[in-house]
């Protein structure tokens, strides 16, 4: 059994970023697995997310047992709603919306997971979730009906990193929506890593590799990347080239 949490936490104490693939099943189709896969195998990537905002029942548990045929890298579900909880995973973000108010994400949805998860052999991560303000209207935002923080507000969203970490949370989430005009912003990133132990996740709008880049200066400890990847796969070559880059800048 993977021991996804603890590698996360390796990976942070040894300086190693971290790059989750984030693919929704809603917006994939069954039969692309197998070639998107192999280029995220050939890619830096790390991890793999699984989950949307909005997925037809028993979807996602089809889609983690198709992927799981071609890689290794850990499945982690990152899941909008209860229906999407498969065990086919290895793990799951057992996420509380704590930049929203509305007590179904805080913990109505958790109380009614708890019969698939007891039968489970997921390995389960308490996950603090922070929205933030990104110019525009999130799947998260309608879905959820909570208002993201202010991006201008930093000492508000550096507090609700804070409250979720001293709540028992094991990772903090920073996240600019699916598809988001702006990514978060760097000074947000190291602000909120300043104050935190655990693990810090951002998501959200990032494109390129210099945005990328630009969070894990910032401070992020895994990045997760979904829109892109789906609208241009050749970003996984992209990717491939600055490792390439790299090792031979390493080895000179
Ligand atoms: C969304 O943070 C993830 O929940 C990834 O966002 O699709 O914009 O990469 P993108």
């Amino acid at each position: 059994m993977k021991q996804v949490y603890k590698c996360i936490l390796e990976a942070k104490t040894q300086g190693h970023k971290l790059l989750a693939v984030l693919i929704d099943p809603d917006k994939f189709s069954m039969n692309r697995v197998e070639t998107f896969m192999e280029k995220v195998n050939n890619s830096m990537a790390t991890h793999v997310f699984v989950g949307g905002s909005e997925v037809e029942e028993g979807v996602t548990g089809c889609l983690v047992s198709e992927i799981k045929k071609y890689t290794n890298l850990p499945i982690i579900l990152f899941p909008g709603d209860v229906t999407q909880i498969t065990d086919s995973a290895d793990a799951i973000l057992f996420l509380s919306l704590i930049s929203g108010r509305n007590p179904d994400y805080l913990i109505g949805k958790h109380v009614a997971a708890v019969s698939k998860l007891r039968k489970a052999q997921l390995e389960i991560i308490p996950t603090g979730y922070i929205l933030i303000e990104n110019g525009k209207e999130t799947a998260v935002q309608r879905v959820t009906g909570t208002k993201p923080l202010p991006k201008a507000n930093n000492q508000e969203i550096i507090d609700t990193a804070k409250a979720g970490e001293l709540l028992g949370m094991k990772l903090i989430y920073l996240e600019a929506g699916s598809g988001a005009k702006e990514a978060v912003c760097q000074n947000i990133v190291s602000a909120v890593k300043q104050e935190l132990k655990i693990p810090l996740i951002v998501g959200g709008g990032i494109k390129n590799k210099e945005q990328l880049d630009a969070a894990y200066n910032a401070g992020a400890d895994m990045v997760v990347i979904g829109t892109a990847f789906e609208e241009d796969e050749s970003f996984f070559s992209e990717l491939r080239a600055s490792i390439i880059v790299n090792q031979v800048l390493n080895e000179k």
